[in-house]
């Protein structure tokens, strides 16, 4: 008879950790926080927790936020109209104010907050801060057609000093998606775009995007295989044929990887402690794109 003792499922989950603990040691990893996981109280006291247990296992986590909800919430509160054309939100300066307002004033500071619960480690900033971002004005086709989003922009310009400077002092940097373009007009940025901009300027180890979904779907409305894993031509193929909330993170995610990026995933933000799974178990969760 065999006197091994079976191993307990906690022991290997903690044993199975070891190759990631290596491998994220003393690297960055950007994390887009954004969809459920921010306006679900228990998911977010969750994701602060995994956002330390990432800096005190050693790694360098950076967090840009999204704040969709909260921003339309905040606009309809305030009676203003806001639509959005192929996944990104037509900013007038009026809207522009809220955004600015919603994601500085009320997402960051929470984030920051729930995060410092456990040390004093987070510290917020803007891409206006220290020349953070610079934006430049973007539109989008819809239908063949450029519709025009006032102040949204994408970013065109990253200077990564301030950001690196917080994280060599053992800080994790939460950052909001506002730019200044070159004239200092504060322009509106997907917080997906943002992220992937700022993961290639750090020279991330990973870039990592909460969503709402499992994952990229193989065949969107008509099944629910979610793809494990794709490469960025695949990706590419597959961009103009997605549905348009999942448009901006898949970008983010093939800009990354086609930059420099060794890896980027999408998990579902629904799930409690998803960047953990995501990061720690060997199965992994949601759709990861690899060069
Ligand atoms: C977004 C910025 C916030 C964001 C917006 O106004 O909603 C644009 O659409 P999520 O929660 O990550 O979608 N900006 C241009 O990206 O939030």
């Amino acid at each position: 008879m065999s006197t091994e003792q079976p191993m307990k499922t906690d022991a290997k989950t903690l044993a199975a950790a070891l190759p990631w603990l290596k491998r994220y040691h003393g690297k960055t990893i950007v994390v887009k926080y954004g969809g459920n996981a921010m306006t679900d109280d228990d998911l977010k006291v969750a994701f602060a927790e995994d956002i330390a247990f990432l800096r005190f296992a050693g790694f360098k986590p950076v967090v840009v936020h999204g704040g969709g909800p909260q921003i339309s919430s905040m606009l309809k509160r305030l009676d203003i109209t806001s639509e959005f054309r192929g996944g990104l939100r037509v900013t007038t300066p009026e809207a522009m104010d809220v955004v600015r307002m919603v994601l500085v004033g009320q997402v960051q500071r929470e984030l920051v907050g729930l995060i410092n619960q456990h040390g004093p480690l987070a510290v917020g900033l803007s891409g206006e801060d220290a020349g953070l971002f610079t934006a430049k004005p973007t539109n989008t086709i819809v239908d063949g057609e450029e519709v025009d989003l006032g102040l949204v922009g994408e970013v065109a310009h990253v200077r990564p000093e301030a950001v690196l400077d917080l994280v060599e002092a053992g800080r994790i940097p939460v950052i909001s998606s506002v730019a200044p373009d070159v004239h200092g007009t504060v322009h509106n940025v997907n917080a997906d775009t943002a992220a992937a901009a700022l993961a290639i300027a750090l020279g991330a180890e990973k870039l990592l995007v909460l969503t709402d979904v499992e994952g990229l779907y193989r065949d969107y409305g008509n099944s629910d295989d979610v793809i494990q894993e794709i490469g960025p031509d695949a990706l590419g193929e597959m961009l103009p044929t997605l549905d348009a909330g999942m448009v901006p993170k898949m970008t983010a995610c093939h800009q990354a990887v086609t930059n420099g990026v060794p890896r980027a995933t999408v998990v579902d933000g629904r799930e409690p402690h998803a960047v953990l799974l995501e990061i720690f178990t060997d199965e992994g969760v949601g759709t990861q794109v690899l060069p």
